[in-house]
């Protein structure tokens, strides 16, 4: 760099403030840049569309936020959650709207060789004016943004205008453009980025959204600032891990500038630090580092998750110019596909260890994401590792979550399967598109790839299966169709896996969920990961899950309804009288939705649930039960199968979903049910080939000595058959260890299976570990006694014990507390026949509170007087 920048780069340093809040804290705090995030003062106001005329004034915004929230906030429109509000509010994704803000440029902000304006994210299609001067035309919600614009710029007041067209007019703006368009049927409103599920997905609301949704910062920066921070991790093991710091500069002109690298050694301190030459322009700069004997990060379940932190800092003339902060997991990940006696395998290998995927799909956390907090996202990732989980696939028809989303992950050991945000819809195959979705894969890569819980990047959602099956592009002549697969093939078997490549290559790419990687179709049992929709949309019986055997089963799911309190939140009395009122049925968005669930209730159970909250406790079971059917196949079935991520671990709204956690955060059954079979060391007993096997699974990377005892009772106690021996159980693995005939049971119970069950309890140390009950008849068949459960509720003021028991076996003990808030340590379990269980309580309420409100019951109760007479008219 020329001599005299340099007298300059330190009068600058003298004067430039530093600012620096909230987001920006990975941002410098000793450096000549400075950065001001544009987050209070906003105002928005209503261009265009239906009330634009009685709207005319400015209003106060939120950035970031959305014009939805905006309007909800000034008290413009009602709670778009609320019974079916949403119908009334599509009025607003067709109007346009303007946002604007009046922000001071201090004389010492100014002083600045640059000012930019960066947008972390704009929700899509817009116009960004800096005192009245078009600076950035914007159509991708996934994209960041920085604009040089201090060109535009003076000191004192400035004005900031975004303006938002209304979403499908500015999409059919960029569509008609395509020649291809009219050819073949995509949708227009693919032609611009923005998540899918904002147009109403089979589980979420259609609210189309406009605005500035993440930050906006002002960044004053003088001859060089850097631009990312990565670590590269070429080569990791136990005894070391070759490393690169790759530090990337902007440079504003040629020059001399040092860089220093700052990291901890097992905890000693450690810098690198180089004199370097700078070109106008990006630099990359690596800087080779070696960490002996590292600590490895590894998924939950399988060791700790320790995380390195690298400081890297640029200086011109001994000047701190900008300084950035990165912090990583060290670890190898592998997805092994090699062939073998079932055809390919599909397994993640992490740090040498065949891990099976345990989990579930992540939409997003709310139709409005700015107003996700850090709670929302800690409860629902805290709750998946709770259940067991060691991954989440972050599903592709959402958008690319914050980093702090990931960084929870990193923190939990929750490995992320991250699809790139295309879901199910087919895409355009233009080339202004196709630099389009680069553009955006660069920026989230880029942004991402430091969290070690990412371990596979996917193209996208059933948008390759969907060509096969989706009438719309089946229907299209073949000469299209070829372009359309070549443009597809282009996508996501060249674009984006190059950007992997190109930034992250030791991450792998998997061109689509579900896919076989073009060597078979998708779902094929040989090879690649599949979605087992079979049960719920083809509505086969949940024993049906037994006939596949899937390398990795990355979608399979079952609806069920949120409990009372959620579904009060959005309902009045009359909307409660069954589950197919106007509005239950408008927060429900799988059209067949109530009626599958009220079938299968049907076929599963010998009557109908006696009233509306029975109905909403009996669908939790179900779906809960038809999980556990999958999930504790696909462990028994390892290695063949080595993954099972079950749809839908999250709600973005109110609604009957396939959601294991609803809107509320409330865990439903099906979540409580996954902690068991998710358990480290299962036992999992199975009716095949003319036997009752006990089989145990194992996730432990050691073998084990364990204690087995399973015993056949009847409902009121009775033990009919016992057997108990001490094993040693197989490491990452899974086999039968005991095995009891049919003939042997049905001896038992003198062929009367209707009133028995088998119950396995495997011990570690005298510990129970994991206990699974099974029927040797159809659920419906069964005559459950009614079970009379005591209850007792003790303790102090924020932990509580209740103290369940039953005489007689009672299935899916069911607690609540009316109203009232409280932390169950567990829930929807079986209590055996004489058996007392102490389950903790945590609840700001007091005592006398939650006895008041406390009921406990169990599946028998739902159905009532009918069930006997039931039962018996079956029989
Ligand atoms: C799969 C998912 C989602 C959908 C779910 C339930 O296809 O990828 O698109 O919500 O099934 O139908």
């Amino acid at each position: 760099m020329r001599k005299s920048r340099f007298s300059r780069c330190m009068a600058a340093m003298a004067t430039a403030a530093i600012f620096c809040a909230g987001a920006c804290s990975a941002q410098s705090t000793a450096s000549a840049k400075s950065v001001t995030l544009l987050d209070s003062g906003w105002e928005f106001h209503q261009i265009s569309g239906e009330g634009a005329d009685q709207r005319k004034g400015w209003m106060s915004a939120k950035v970031p936020g959305d014009v939805h929230l905006d309007l909800l906030a000034n008290k413009q429109i009602p709670e778009p959650f609320y019974r079916d509000n949403e119908a009334k509010l599509q009025w607003i994704e067709k109007a346009s709207w303007e946002y604007r803000l009046s922000f001071d440029v201090s004389a010492k902000q100014f002083a600045h060789k640059n000012l930019d304006l960066v947008f972390e994210g704009l929700d899509a299609s817009c116009q960004v004016y800096v005192n009245e001067k078009l600076v950035l035309s914007a159509n991708n919600m996934h994209r960041d943004w920085r604009v040089p614009v201090k060109a535009n710029l003076h000191t004192g007041k400035n004005t900031l205008r975004v303006v938002f067209p209304p979403p499908l007019e500015a999409a059919h703006e960029v569509a008609i453009t395509d020649p291809w368009l009219a050819k073949t049927g995509v949708n227009e409103r693919e032609y611009i980025r923005k998540a899918g599920y904002e147009f109403g997905w089979d589980w979420g609301p259609r609210f189309v959204t406009s605005g500035i949704w993440r930050p906006v910062r002002l960044e004053a920066w003088e001859d060089a600032r850097i631009s990312d921070l990565h670590i590269r991790q070429r080569d990791v093991s136990k005894t070391v891990a070759h490393l690169d710091a790759e530090v990337e500069v902007e440079a504003t002109s040629e020059g001399e500038a040092q860089i220093h690298v700052a990291y901890e050694q097992n905890g000693r301190p450690e810098a690198l630090s180089r004199a370097v030459h700078l070109k106008a322009g990006t630099n990359v700069l690596d800087f080779p580092v070696e960490i002996e004997s590292p600590k490895l990060w590894y998924p939950a379940g399988y060791g700790s998750q320790p995380l390195y932190e690298f400081t890297a800092r640029v200086s011109v003339g001994g000047v701190v110019e900008d300084e950035r902060q990165t912090k990583t997991g060290l670890r190898s990940v592998v997805l092994r596909r090699d062939l073998d006696k079932w055809g390919r395998s599909f397994e993640f290998v992490v740090n040498g260890i065949p891990v099976f995927a345990k989990g579930a799909d992540v939409i997003p956390f709310d139709s409005f994401p700015s107003r996700v907090t850090t709670e929302n996202y800690r409860h629902i990732l805290e709750s998946a590792r709770d259940a067991n989980m060691n991954m989440i696939r972050h599903w592709g028809g959402g958008y690319y979550g914050e980093d702090e989303f990931y960084s929870i992950c990193d923190e939990l050991g929750l490995m992320v399967w991250q699809d790139f945000m295309f879901g199910n819809k087919w895409q355009p195959g233009s080339y202004p598109f196709k630099q389009q979705i680069e553009a955006e894969a660069t920026d989230q890569v880029r942004r991402l790839r430091d969290h070690p819980s990412i371990v596979l990047w996917s193209g996208n959602n059933e948008t390759e299966s969907s060509f096969s099956w989706r009438e719309s592009l089946t229907s299209l002549k073949p000469e299209i169709r070829l372009q359309m697969w070549q443009d597809y093939l282009t996508e996501f078997s060249g674009i984006l896996p190059r950007v992997v490549e190109r930034l992250e290559p030791e991450i792998p790419y998997w061109p689509s969920s579900p896919s076989a990687d073009y060597e078979a179709t998708s779902d094929t049992f040989e090879s690649g990961d599949a979605h087992d929709w079979s049960v719920w949309h083809q509505r086969v019986p949940f024993t049906d899950y037994e006939k596949h055997h899937y390398r990795f089963v990355s979608e399979y799911g079952f609806q069920s309804f949120p409990e009372m309190r959620t579904v009060e939140s959005f309902t009045v009395p009359e909307d409660r009288a069954n589950i197919f009122t106007p509005v239950m049925l408008a927060h429900q968005k799988n059209k067949a939705g109530n009626s599958i669930i009220h079938d299968y209730i049907v076929n599963e159970y010998p009557a109908e649930p006696k009233d509306f909250a029975s109905f909403l406790y009996v669908s939790q079971v179900l779906q809960a039960e038809a999980i556990r059917v999958g999930s504790e196949h696909w462990r028994r079935s390892r290695p063949e199968t080595m993954g099972a991520i079950f749809w839908q671990l999250n709600d973005c709204w109110p609604v009957a979903s396939w959601a294991s956690i609803d809107y509320e955060g409330r865990w439903k059954a099906l979540q409580y049910y996954a902690r068991r079979f998710y358990a480290p060391v299962l036992v999992s007993p199975h009716v095949e080939d003319g036997a009752a096997k006990f089989y145990v699974v194992s996730d432990k990377t050691a073998n084990e000595k364990a204690n087995l005892n399973v015993k056949l009772m009847d409902f009121s106690g009775k033990v009919l058959l016992e057997e108990s021996k001490a094993i040693d159980v197989t490491a990452l693995a899974s086999k039968s260890y005991a095995e009891w005939p049919l003939a042997k049971l049905t001896a038992a119970d003198a062929g009367d299976t209707s009133h028995v069950f088998v119950v396995a309890e495997l011990k570690v140390g005298g510990k129970q570990v994991s206990r699974n009950l099974i029927y040797l008849s159809p659920t419906k068949e069964l005559h459950l006694p009614v079970a009379p459960l005591k209850s007792e509720l003790s303790g102090a003021t924020g932990k509580y014990q209740l103290r369940v028991s039953s005489p007689v076996l009672a299935r899916d003990v069911y607690v609540s507390f009316g109203e009232l808030d409280a932390k169950l340590g567990d829930n929807y379990f079986d209590l055996i026949p004489g058996e007392s269980v102490v389950v903790s309580v945590e609840s700001a309420k007091t005592l006398e509170e939650l006895q008041r409100e406390l009921k406990v019951i169990s599946l028998r109760d739902a159905f009532g007087q009918t069930n006997e007479a039931a039962v018996s008219a079956k029989k």
